[in-house]
């Protein structure tokens, strides 16, 4: 009783394999010699998917996420909360490697909410920024992977940054 089903196991795998593969060179030779007229669908699809939630009680629900240098990331920023974003905006701030996060968010503070508080003499120090939300708000922004290393974010709204950080690795 064994062989039969060992043989019919043996079948079934090659099948599935046949099928599976029958799809994908199609694909492959598509991917790679799509004219210039599909370049643009390409553009918009990124590496990797980052999403990012702020809320109420001002915390991120990711603290930390690693991503492969030369990537491609989409980085989508949701603000769950529900009060208002004169009270409790958030955004989400990527500073370059080596920046002082905590100096970046005292100087935040005095650039006010008509600028997002982003301080416009710091702005060498940002990697990637969203703009600040408001309840029920989403934004992504795309960017590509810098170097390798470890990238502090922060939310630059007054007094967030200290419960609103997180860490990018980049590999
Ligand atoms: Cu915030």
């Amino acid at each position: 009783m064994k062989r039969p089903i060992q043989l019919i196991t043996c079948l079934s795998v090659a099948f599935a394999l046949k099928a599976a593969t029958a799809n994908e060179p199609e694909k492959g030779v598509n991917a790679i010699e799509k004219p210039a007229a599909e370049s643009k669908e390409k553009e918009e699809a990124a590496d990797i998917e980052v999403t990012i939630t702020g809320n109420d009680t001002m915390q991120y629900d990711k603290k930390a996420f690693t991503i492969e240098t030369g990537e491609k990331v989409k980085l989508t920023f949701k603000n769950v909360g529900k009060l208002p974003k004169a009270a409790m905006g958030h955004n989400v701030v990527i500073l370059k490697k080596g920046t002082n996060k905590v100096a970046y968010a005292t100087a935040a503070i005095t650039a006010g909410p008509a600028a997002d508080y982003m301080p416009a003499a710091n702005k060498k120090d940002v990697l990637v920024a969203t703009k600040m939300l408001g309840p029920g708000e989403e934004v992504s922004v795309v960017f590509t992977a810098p170097a390798p290393g470890l990238y502090d974010y922060i939310c630059t709204f007054p007094g967030h940054y200290a419960l609103m950080n997180g860490v990018m690795t980049v590999k």
